[in-house]
């Protein structure tokens, strides 16, 4: 087995970094990075942990002496190597290994919205990407889908949803929207703040979703569009919902790729709140609690 220094400058190299760069992306000198790779200091607690799986190396094998600092920005080169990782699963059809490596980045890391930003979301625009250029077929594109999916649903055991929420959500895409990832991330997002959210998917009956706001007095409608050409589609949504005079209290909140490139356009569909993403969206909110409390 190669020592812990040669697979760190393995890894290093392979992310085309300098020392002194990859120790800037961990908060570490390069002197730093030099001793580790030369065997002369190893790194400790979360960090040695963390450079265990990202190196796949165990913690064992890293087990030895001397001191290190606190670093910061080592989740990022954690989550940007299980990205690397996870989307090569994807390809190779190793379904297996994929959701393999979204376990262990649960067990590493404290806040999971990051493995659904920075590791199934990145995965999924990637994957966009090479389909729009043509490098990926139409059954990778699903498969690779399917499997994101399930990895979203693995982590979202953890969040529990509360029974007795004060604040409950409906999370869905508005026809003929079939993009519905995203909202599902979101419903997860907003379970972890205690939201008793619901995830309905898309081609939902409009009569049958009114019926269900009023009914369970749901206090936010979550809708997600990623396509531009749905916008319209969004906004005669809203309107009718604006005019169920049973519905005055209910609070819709936007949010979706279609808005990435003019955010100023979700403001004129009729929404109440829109957010760029689960960050923003936790972020608004609690300022609203806040300014509200
Ligand atoms: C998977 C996929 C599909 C799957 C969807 C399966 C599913 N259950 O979702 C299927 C195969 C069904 C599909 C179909 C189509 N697709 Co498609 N698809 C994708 C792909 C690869 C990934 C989408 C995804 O899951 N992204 C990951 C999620 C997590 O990201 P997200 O949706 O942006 O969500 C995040 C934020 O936007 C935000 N957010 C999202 N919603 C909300 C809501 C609220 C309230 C808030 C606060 C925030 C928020 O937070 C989320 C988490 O960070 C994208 C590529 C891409 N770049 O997105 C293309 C893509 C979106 N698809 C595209 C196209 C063209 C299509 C089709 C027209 C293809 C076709 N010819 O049939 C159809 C259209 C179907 C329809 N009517 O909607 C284009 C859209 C281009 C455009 N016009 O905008 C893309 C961009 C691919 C490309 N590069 O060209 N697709």
């Amino acid at each position: 087995m190669n020592s812990f220094g040669e697979n760190l400058k393995k890894y290093r190299l392979a992310l085309g970094l300098s020392q002194k760069e990859f120790g800037e992306r961990i908060g570490l000198k390069q002197t730093t990075i030099a001793n580790y790779e030369n065997n002369v200091r190893f790194p400790k607690g979360d960090n040695l942990k963390k450079l265990a799986f990202l190196l796949n190396m165990s913690i064992d094998g890293l087990l030895i002496r001397h001191e290190l600092n606190t670093t910061t920005g080592i989740d990022e080169i954690l989550y940007e190597a299980s990205q690397r990782k996870f989307i090569k699963a994807l390809f190779d059809w190793d379904e297996y290994s994929a959701l393999e490596i979204i376990k262990q980045l649960e067990k590493n890391t404290s806040n999971k919205l990051f493995i659904y930003e920075k590791v199934i979301r990145k995965s999924l625009y990637d994957i966009g990407e090479l389909w729009s250029l043509g490098r990926l077929s139409v059954i990778q594109e699903h498969y690779a889908t399917q499997v994101c999916q399930k990895a979203v649903t693995l982590l979202s055991h953890a969040i529990v949803l509360s029974s007795d929420g004060a604040t409950s959500a409906i999370c869905m895409t508005v026809n003929p929207e079939e993009h519905n990832l995203g909202v599902l991330i979101i419903c997860e997002a907003l379970r972890s703040i205690h939201i008793k959210a619901y995830y309905i998917g898309s081609k939902v009956p409009l009569t049958q979703l009114i019926d269900a706001l009023i009914r369970y007095k749901i206090n936010y409608l979550v809708l997600s569009i990623s396509m531009k050409e749905h916008i319209d589609s969004l906004t005669n949504f809203i309107t009718i919902l604006r005019h169920e005079r049973a519905l005055d209290t209910l609070k819709i909140i936007i949010g979706g790729r279609a808005f990435d490139e003019n955010s100023q356009l979700a403001l004129s569909c009729g929404a109440d709140i829109y957010a760029k993403d689960s960050f923003d969206l936790l972020e608004q909110l609690s300022l609203l609690k806040r300014s509200t409390s």
